[in-house]
């Protein structure tokens, strides 16, 4: 069989002088959400992260915090290797610089630039902070350190030198015959004119710094961070074996606009003297900015990944990051902007087209998807926009512009809204004509959600799979080959899989509260109280579950819930809430009509007969519009809360007070 062609790209190998926040996530789920959509259109794809262990800032952080630099870097990689993992997010290749392949492959880069005549012994003179053993670049002399505001001293060390002013014009050349390697065109004028206006040579050692890689034989020279760091996408795909591995050259290096400047002008710079392949493309994004200003950790105004994938799941973090910013600009960050996009676009949007297309699949075809009868304009009319919108996604996700992706999905999404509520088939009876009619447009609008789940895959990986698999859809929904995704593909006739909850809408005062209770927890594991990390939860508010804070309670305030056995007499959906059923519930005394948001996990009929625990002493309260006079006790399992109710393993009578 031909080897399919290959797509090699990476993240930035992150500094482990601290924890992942939302930047560093955001450039990682892009790397994720390409390497899903470069694998449904056929590649063999290699994903690199890893962590830059080196230099100064690791050698202090390690001091303060008692441990050797090697022990800290290794519990530093551990932790970051573990929230890639637990946020789906783990790559192919991890990197740490400290690996001794790595060691090696900087060393032999080393080697090659300066058997090639690029490397040369000099002297480095600048602004160094005795007390942090530390130069400070671009300082000039008479400023102070700007780490502990301490004066500098002028200083002069012996090191290499690489010879970028060779590859001024070597480098001008390459931008030129390769007009899409400096991504997006914005950056790339900027970097151009820094070429034009005269490269320095550059310092590639120290003799300052002890936690570096070595330079062979010329100890205690260490090379400088950026040249080891650099070279880990390359030891990530074989180092000096690179060949072997047909990996090499990067398809694409996505990074932060912080670092262009170390990629698109040193990195080629150092390949090339080394006469090794360059890279094809570097594509720097924008920065998300908290409260206009960048995120960093020493300002303290850091957004954390793994509290937002508890509260809301981590597809829609990922939706979130790539819908709201234009990939390539600065985006602001907002818990409020978060929420709303999540019930607008995923619960009201994709999670109830899913929901409300299957609970009518069931109800009037037993749960069989129908097969396509005659056919009306209308069908003919969604199924080209829907056709059409293929193509326009797939573009979109080629160029980088996930946005935009985003937003030809959902504009399907909304055209089958608008199909339905025209179409109205839960108006239509059950004669024959009527029965077709109803086949046609449920099978129009599961041919749509198929597709739109099969292009939404690469940004929600875990809640298409769930899509794909109610609609009782052969094979995985990552399997599916984009470039052959066409209209009229629906297995049809087949049986739909288990609903499961895609996005329980959440109430946003309460789900921000959660999110920075979580938040806070986690910065300051000390000082904040213990937060549950319940995901959003389909209560019969609606809302998000549990409060944010567990106190301690004495036994008279639980004295004062009043639970008893309860038995289900009847069980019946509510017109428009779909997560909502009505239940009458005899609890000994009286029959009690109570609302439970368990309706996207329990068909009703089957409830009928069962004994459940219930709230009976909570004041009554309408929801949507009906009365519900109790609460009926449920277990919230997973990371979508979905409801367990409560039950017994023996008889019990009917009343009976739960103590
Ligand atoms: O620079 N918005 O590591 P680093 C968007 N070790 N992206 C952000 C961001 C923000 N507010 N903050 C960080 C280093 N990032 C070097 C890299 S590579 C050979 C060596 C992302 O831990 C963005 O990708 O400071 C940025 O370029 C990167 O994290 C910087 O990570």
């Amino acid at each position: 069989m031909p080897r399919k062609e290959k797509f090699y790209l990476t993240t930035p190998i992150y500094y482990t002088n601290g924890l992942p926040h939302i930047g560093h996530t955001y450039t990682t789920v892009v790397a994720d959400v390409v390497r899903r959509y470069k694998r449904m259109r056929g590649y063999e794809v290699v994903m690199t992260t890893g962590t830059d262990e080196h230099g100064v800032n690791v050698e202090r952080a390690a001091k303060k915090a008692g441990v050797p630099e090697s022990e800290f870097v290794a519990r530093m990689a551990t932790a970051w290797r573990e929230l890639w993992n637990e946020l789906g997010l783990s790559a192919d290749e991890f990197v740490r610089t400290t690996d001794l392949k790595h060691v090696r492959t900087v060393q032999w880069l080393f080697k090659l630039c300066k058997e090639n005549g690029y490397v040369y012994k000099g002297h480095y003179t600048g602004q160094y902070c005795i007390y942090d053993n530390a130069f400070v670049n671009d300082a000039k002399p008479g400023d102070n350190c700007p780490d502990c505001g301490r004066p500098t001293e002028t200083v002069t060390e012996e090191n290499y030198f690489f010879k970028l002013s060779a590859f001024q014009k070597p480098l001008l050349d390459f931008y030129q015959k390769n007009p899409a390697f400096i991504q997006p065109e914005t950056r790339k004028n900027e970097i151009i004119s820094f070429v034009e206006s005269g490269l320095k040579d550059l310092s590639i050692t120290r003799t300052t710094i002890r936690w570096g890689i070595p330079v062979p034989g010329e100890e205690p020279h260490v090379f400088y961070v950026w040249f080891d760091a650099l070279t880990a996408y390359l030891s990530a795909v074989g180092g000096p074996e690179y060949e072997q591995r047909g990996m090499w050259p990067a398809d694409v290096h996505l990074v932060g606009k912080d670092i262009i400047r170390f990629h698109t002008v040193y990195w080629p710079a150092f390949l090339m003297a080394a006469m090794l392949p360059v890279p094809k493309q570097v594509w720097a994004h924008g920065w998300f900015l908290m409260d206009a200003s960048k995120m960093s950790k020493s300002k303290g105004n850091v957004v954390l990944p793994r509290p937002i994938a508890n509260m809301l799941g981590m597809d829609a973090l990922r939706y979130f990051l790539l819908r709201d910013v234009v990939f390539g600009q600065d985006g602001n960050f907002s818990y409020d902007a978060l929420v709303t996009r999540y019930n607008s676009d995923l619960a009201n949007g994709l999670g109830n087209l899913a929901s409300r297309t299957a609970a009518m699949i069931e109800r009037n075809f037993a749960g069989r998807l129908p097969k396509l009868g005659p056919r009306q304009p209308q069908d003919d009319a969604l199924a080209n926009e829907t056709q059409s919108a293929i193509g326009e996604v797939l573009e979109r996700y080629e160029n980088m512009e996930f946005a935009r992706a985003l937003e030809a999905i959902w504009a399907v999404i909304g055209a089958a809204d608008k199909y339905l509520t025209t179409e109205q088939p839960w108006a239509l009876g059950d004669s024959e004509a009527d029965t077709q009619r109803k086949a046609a447009i449920l099978w129009t609008t599961a041919e749509l959600l198929r597709i739109v789940t099969a292009l939404a895959h690469p940004v929600l990986p875990e809640s298409t799979t769930k899509v794909w698999s109610l609609l009782g859809q052969p094979g995985a929904v990552s399997g599916i080959e984009l470039e052959g995704l066409r209209w009229g593909q629906l297995a049809a006739d087949v049986q739909l899989g288990k609903a499961q909850a895609l996005f329980p809408r959440v109430d946003k005062t309460e789900a921000i509260e959660r999110i920075e209770a979580m938040a806070n927890e986690e910065q300051n594991p000390q000082a904040a109280p213990a937060a549950a990390p319940a995901a959003a939860t389909s209560s019969s508010s609606g809302a998000a579950a549990a409060p944010a804070v567990s106190e301690k309670i004495g036994i008279e305030d639980f004295a004062k819930v009043e639970m008893r056995v309860g038995q289900i007499k009847t069980a019946e959906r509510i017109v428009g809430a779909d997560k909502l059923l009505k239940l009458t519930v005899d609890i000994g005394t009286e029959i009690r009509q109570i609302c439970a948001g368990i309706a996207q996990y329990y068909e009703p009929e089957a409830l009928v007969g069962r004994k459940v625990a219930v709230v009976t002493n909570l004041a009554p309260r309408k929801l949507r519009g009906v009365e519900s006079n109790g609460m009926i006790i449920a277990a919230s399992v997973g990371p979508e809360g979905r409801p367990v109710l409560a039950g017994f393993s023996e008889d019990v009578e009917v009343g009976a007070r739960l103590k």
